[in-house]
């Protein structure tokens, strides 16, 4: 290996290292960044469920509504994504549940969750629930267990939410999302939800990111190396 070879290696596995991500991912699409339909120029869509991959509606017109933030400096009062450019609104024209069912997760799997939620003109209300399915795989029977339960009230700054101790019964889980109440009054216009996500090791902190003087230390190092290559080079 030649010493600039040898240095370009060392640096993209310095790099590589600080990027990885860990997490498994139990949701589809958590993000809402991907979705079938063209929104050039709008600033949200409503849309049948089967344009957002992952995502499930209880909504009699099976429409979900989402949204692209315009950056960091949008002009738009709504303001920007959390994560990626898209996010949902929860109740696209009705009162309704956005879920997905997740299945393969194993009986006593400590699985957490975690989500980005804002309200969109004021503190918007939501409720997310997590529920095992039971043995017959299906919502709404006697043999359904409520995992977990909670509600968050946010204003118009994202805001992360996560847990991370719950006990996993070995069925199908649903995950569940809905609108509580809105600073408005009108629960089909508020909730926003972003960067969603359910499984084995989502929610755990993640490794600390080296601190920029880590960096340093570790680029200087690196030059140190490909001087002292550069000098038994020529030597
Ligand atoms: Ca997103
Ligand atoms: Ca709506
Ligand atoms: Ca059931």
């Amino acid at each position: 290996m030649t010493p600039r070879l040898l240095t370009r290696t060392l640096l993209a596995a310095a790099l590589g290292a600080g990027l990885a991500t860990s997490a498994h991912a139990g949701l589809a699409n958590g993000s809402f960044e991907d979705l079938l339909v063209e929104m050039p120029g709008s600033l949200f869509v409503q849309t049948a469920a089967e344009n957002v991959p992952g995502w499930m509606t209880t909504a009699s017109d099976g429409k979900i509504e989402i949204w692209q933030g315009m950056g960091p400096n949008s002009e738009v009062p709504e303001g920007p994504s959390e994560d990626g450019s898209r996010y949902a609104e929860l109740n696209a024209t009705q009162s309704s549940t956005l879920f997905q069912d997740v299945t393969g997760v194993a009986a006593d799997a400590i699985v957490g969750w975690s989500l980005a939620h804002r309200g969109r003109t004021g503190e918007d209300t939501m409720r997310l629930t997590i529920t095992d399915l039971g043995e017959d795989g299906v919502f709404g029977t006697l043999d359904d267990e409520e995992l977990f339960t909670d509600t968050f009230t946010d204003g118009l700054a994202w805001q992360q939410h996560s847990g991370t101790d719950i006990v996993a019964l070995g069925n199908t889980v649903r995950f569940a999302f809905e609108a509580v109440s809105t600073a408005n009054g009108d629960l089909t216009t508020g909730n926003f939800l972003d960067a969603a996500d359910f499984g084995v090791g989502v929610g755990v902190p993640t490794p600390p990111v080296p601190e920029p003087g880590t960096w340093a230390m570790m680029l200087a190092g690196l030059a140190a190396t490909a001087g002292i290559a550069r000098r038994m080079r020529r030597a």
